[in-house]
């Protein structure tokens, strides 16, 4: 680590020499294996990206220049030449280094990014502000071709050729979303990269097309117009020319010997520039080239062989969801798969090798995957959309426009609800009972455990009433056995205790901590009723005002934020049935960092013991008037 330990900050770059910068290349990829490997993280984008992320730094000069990192997970270079080696044994863990750029934690980091396909949209923000200032620094964005098939993308490209702004756009093309790529421009891309011999003809066409001269008569005319014929077919990366952008490339986006001058030559030139970077997820660490999917982000592992350590002990709520359905799917032929670039991730992977013709991987794009399935709906399937909580943020239009208005039988299987632990803010699903609670025509269904998971995917797709998501957490589940899917009283809530004192009305993942506090409450002479919510949307009025009526005082756990929760949803119907009941909300306030999910549950007083400590509070302060003092 010669090198590296040297670099502090990218000027330190300027004096290294090519073969100086190759050598600080392989430092990095060695750095990354061990401390990744220790801390988990998204090693295999971060290893594609080590010459690039050098040459970039050597070109430009941050932080007056600003690089934008699409998705950011591929960020872990630019952090080590920005001032954070030292501190890069804290990736990841609570009140250290986030996994993704943030401008709060380094002003090397011009915009925070998470999700993925928003690289254009903000550099293009922000060369338009450097241009309303009069100011002259140089923007790129970096986005990877599976960022690409994201619509956001498009309309910033579309909005970047008409603004003829200054603005470098580099395409980290690597072939490979987290799973393979797919979609037209994927393979559009496939063509320009694995075709030298179409490429040199293309080049030699090229040559020959520029002798052509372009002037006014006739002959020249139809010259200009052939000319023009030919340049579709010939200019590599017309898709990008004719959306306004210069396209340079493909460059070996692993040699810094060519980067470098493509990257100057985009700094001098005007307008938009796009430089398509051919590269490899994974490279220089054979297990990760083998497996770009499982080493796209991962656990800790053995750095000699590639074993991730972790020892798994119940299976996971995703993997439960991925078997459930395949077994559905075999009893009902409408059952239709989609994914938006996360079939590994959602579990639908088992379902896509047996149902190849009634999967669908629609790419990042999380908006179209609803709106289609509200399509497949009309027509008479049972689509089910597995999309990850925090993903499905970008789709609230199309579930209340597509599906809700027109109560269209699709089923959202919202994953990675709750707190998610190590990948911070913009991962963690704490919103969607709020921004789906509110939405008419829509049920939505929290299990308490794996096996609740799977008779509310049997309900939801025996509905067949209107739309439907059920949502749930990430990791494994509580352990607890295995029945045979099956229908659940529609509408429902499960009492899972009774008691006088207290009513715990508790939302999926937050049920059996729940029924864990409500048994020591029982130690100290407290008789607390438990209520399995299971339907958060609508709640049931008849079975939980009944006990929260006799208990006189409601304690609601939900993983969720506070504000329009499932506790806010309660409290409405207190007042809605004209009910004075004491009522404290546990829940999130505010946006959740990154940390191991168990910790981050204990600071937001979301586990056993703190809802034992606030449950036994709450019932020992006196109730005047219907309120506790
Ligand atoms: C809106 C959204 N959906 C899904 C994801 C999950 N996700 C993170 S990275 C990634 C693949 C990105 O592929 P690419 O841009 O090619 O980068 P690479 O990892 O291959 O370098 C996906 C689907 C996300 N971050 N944001």
């Amino acid at each position: 680590m010669e090198l590296l330990q040297k670099i502090n900050y990218p000027s330190d770059l300027k004096k290294l020499t090519v073969g100086q910068l190759n050598q600080l290349s392989g430092e990095i990829r060695d750095f990354l294996i061990k401390t990744v490997s220790h801390t988990g993280g998204h090693l295999a984008p971060n290893l594609g990206v080590v010459e690039l992320t050098v040459a970039l730094h050597r070109i430009f000069d941050c932080p007056r220049d600003k690089i934008v990192w699409d998705v950011g997970h591929q960020s872990y270079v630019h952090k080590l030449l920005t001032g954070r080696r030292e501190q890069f044994g804290t990736l990841r863990k609570l009140e250290g280094l986030s996994g993704f750029p943030r401008p709060s934690e380094s002003r090397y980091d011009a915009f925070g990014t998470g999700h993925s396909s928003t690289s254009i949209s903000a550099a293009l923000g922000i060369a338009g502000a450097r241009d309303l200032k009069g100011e002259d620094y140089h923007v790129s964005a970096v986005i990877g071709d599976g960022a690409l098939t994201g619509g956001m993308a498009y309309e910033a490209l579309n909005h970047a050729g008409h603004m003829e702004i200054d603005l470098m756009v580099v395409l980290n093309d690597n072939n490979m979303s987290i799973d393979r790529n797919v979609g037209g421009i994927s393979k559009y891309l496939g063509r320009l990269r694995s075709d030298p011999k179409y490429y040199r003809l293309k080049e030699e066409l090229n040559g020959m097309m520029r002798r052509i001269p372009a002037i006014g008569d006739s002959v020249a005319d139809s010259a200009d117009r052939f000319k023009g014929a030919l340049k579709y077919f010939l200019v590599p990366g017309i898709i990008f020319e004719e959306l306004g952008f210069t396209y340079l490339g493909p460059v070996d986006g692993h040699d810094i010997n060519s980067l470098l001058p493509v990257f100057y030559r985009a700094r001098k030139m005007k307008g938009p520039v796009l430089v398509h970077a051919l590269t490899k997820k994974g490279k220089g660490y054979s297990y990760a080239e083998e497996k770009p999917a499982f080493f796209h982000g991962v656990g800790p592992f053995n750095q000699e062989n590639g074993i991730p350590e972790s020892t798994k002990k119940a299976l996971s709520y995703t993997e439960i969801f991925g078997n459930t359905l395949v077994k559905l799917a075999e009893e009902d032929e409408r059952v239709v798969g989609i994914t938006a670039a996360m079939s590994s991730g959602t579990g639908l992977n088992k379902f896509a090798e047996k149902f190849p013709e009634r999967f669908f991987d629609v790419g990042i794009a999380e908006q179209h995957a609803v709106t289609f399935a509200g399509g497949l709906a009309g027509e008479g399937y049972r689509p089910v959309a597995a999309l990850y909580s925090t993903f499905l943020q970008r789709a609230y239009d199309q579930v209340v426009h597509d599906l809700c208005l027109q109560k269209l039988p699709a089923v959202l299987a919202v994953d990675r609800a709750g707190i998610v632990g190590e990948d911070g803010d913009t991962h963690q699903g704490i919103m969607d009972i709020s921004f789906l609670g509110h939405i008419p025509n829509l049920t939505l269904m929290a299990p308490r455990d794996e096996d609740e998971l799977q008779h509310m995917l049997k309900t939801a797709l025996h509905y067949g009433g209107g739309p439907i998501a059920i949502r749930y957490p990430r990791g494994a589940g509580e352990g607890v056995d295995l029945n045979e899917p099956r229908l659940l009283p529609w509408g429902k809530a499960e009492v899972m205790r009774e008691g006088e004192d207290l009513l715990i009305l508790a939302a999926g993942t937050m049920v059996h901590p729940s029924l864990k506090a409500a048994e020591r409450m029982f130690w100290q002479g407290i008789q607390a009723a438990v209520i399995n919510a299971r339907f958060l949307k609508p709640l049931d009025e008849e079975v939980i005002l009944n006990r929260a009526a006799r208990c006189g005082r409601v304690i609601t756990v939900e993983e969720n934020i506070l504000n329009g929760g499932m506790g806010s949803e309660f409290l409405e119907l207190l007042e809605k049935r004209g009910f004075n009941i004491p009522v404290r909300r546990l829940g999130i306030e505010g946006f959740v960092p990154h940390g191991p999910r168990n910790k981050l549950l204990e600071i937001y007083g979301l586990n056993e013991d703190n809802i034992y400590r606030s449950a036994l509070d709450f019932c020992r302060e006196k109730i005047t008037g219907g309120r506790c003092e």
